[in-house]
């Protein structure tokens, strides 16, 4: 297979029934024209054989630093995630930048290999030598052709509650971060959780970063810091460049409090990232039984209009010890626990990990397939949203700019028993 992809032929699109065939000149779209029939394939040109040509997967909320750690030093046996602070509070002393850099390295090739090509990760800045910041920084100019990676500056132990933390946000984002983050829920009083999202958004608005927050993760229903954070959002009117993580109390909140709440979200336009099988893990582990779920309200949310995406954010750390760069089984359990399998919601919910994630991290410009747009893009195993959540098939092609990233034989099989159906 050549490097260059200059021609795609019997593609599916989203959204639309018949075969497509696509140009690419000077690592852009060029052409993206229909076909009456199915073309026959030449030596020049990538057959899609009917599988669907979509946009690249976004993996919008994702640790790099801390993936591959799981049970260095420790275990975390609780699965809570307060205890998953503990553990990796061991590990952190225990950073150097090879380490952090090798490890950031081959969680990337994981989900490159699985159609990834934008990346949003949360980098712990409750450092005083942000070790793993600098490191991810150095990654970001190395991989920049192959993977567009935003760094947020993330106070994993708080901004108000931990030495300097507002000199090392601040540090952080001289030495190269893209977003702001915050953690609320974690800080020591509730006090500092509202001054921390005012003064994000404050520095959001001096510096022009984005704001990404890990906001009310905790089956607490008193956590209401994503009411603040809306709040200064929608006064800073930058509604669009913020997002808030996680909001899993949400899942606690009473009715009525959410009713008055979405008012206030669909005015800020903020966006969502659920990470469902993240949450559906560390959520609701000091209940007995009935155990909530404590997975935000994903299904509400699309509802209203609002943007909301799925992401990993643990790869084999100390927080959850499975995950393996594949997002489309982070959207086959997200639909199943937020209960969205209704027909009108599968058949585009690869929206959850593209569209939406694009969106998130503002990168829709250079996002989607269409004419004019960089060649970026990848072609999976079905021939519609329905069909590739169905299979759960490989990612067979992947191209940035044109150029390919990963290409994949279909699997095969080698004997399978033949039922004679006609009996
Ligand atoms: N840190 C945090 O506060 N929450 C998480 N879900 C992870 C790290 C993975
Ligand atoms: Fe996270």
């Amino acid at each position: 297979m050549e490097n260059n992809v200059k021609k795609i032929i019997n593609a599916r699109l989203r959204g639309r029934d018949q075969l497509f065939s696509l140009q690419i000149k000077d690592g852009f779209f060029s052409q993206i024209n229909s076909q009456s029939e199915h073309l026959d394939a030449d030596a020049h040109c990538y057959d899609a054989s009917g599988n669907l040509c979509c946009a690249p997967f976004v993996e919008p909320h994702i640790h790099l630093d801390a993936a591959l750690t799981a049970g260095e030093p420790n275990w975390n046996m609780s699965g809570t995630l307060f205890e998953g602070i503990e553990r990796w509070a061991e590990r952190k002393p225990l950073l150097t930048a090879e380490d952090v850099k090798s490890r950031a390295l081959k969680t990337i090739e994981l989900l490159v290999a699985n159609g990834v090509q934008y990346i949003r990760t949360h980098v712990d800045v409750t450092d005083p030598q942000l070790i793993a910041l600098k490191a991810m920084v150095e990654i970001k100019e190395q991989i920049k052709d192959q993977v567009h990676l935003q760094i947020v500056a993330f106070p994993q132990e708080g901004i108000w509650s931990y030495p300097n933390g507002r000199e090392l946000m601040e540090q952080a984002i001289s030495l190269g971060a893209d977003v702001i983050g915050g953690i609320p829920h974690f800080e020591f009083t509730r006090e500092y959780g509202v001054e921390s999202m005012r003064w994000v958004i404050e520095l959001a608005k001096k510096t022009g970063k984005l704001v990404d927050v890990h906001c009310d993760e905790i089956d607490d229903d008193a956590a209401r810091f994503l009411e603040v954070l809306a709040t200064a959002a929608l006064e800073a009117d930058m509604g669009a460049k913020v997002t808030a993580s996680h909001t899993t109390a949400m899942h606690s909140y009473n009715n009525a409090y959410c009713a008055k709440l979405f008012r206030l979200l669909k005015m800020s336009k903020i966006n969502f990232v659920s990470c469902p099988t993240e949450s559906i893990h560390l959520q609701g582990r000091f209940d007995t039984y009935p155990k909530r779920r404590g997975i935000t309200r994903v299904k509400e949310l699309r509802e209203a209009g609002l943007t909301v995406c799925f992401g990993q954010d643990s790869i084999q750390d100390p927080w959850y010890t499975l995950g393996n760069g594949k997002l489309l089984r982070v959207l086959d359990s997200g639909i199943h626990s937020c209960h969205m399998m209704g027909y009108s919601e599968l058949k585009n919910c690869l929206d959850l990990i593209t569209d939406n994630g694009a969106k998130t991290l503002q990168v829709e410009q250079e996002y989607g397939i269409e004419l004019g747009k960089p060649a970026n893009f990848i072609i999976l195993e079905g021939a519609n949203d329905v069909e590739v959540l169905q299979k759960q098939g490989e990612v067979l092609l992947s191209v940035r700019n044109g150029k390919v990233l990963l290409a994949r034989k279909p699997c095969e099989v080698i004997t399978c028993t033949q039922f004679n159906i006609k009996g």
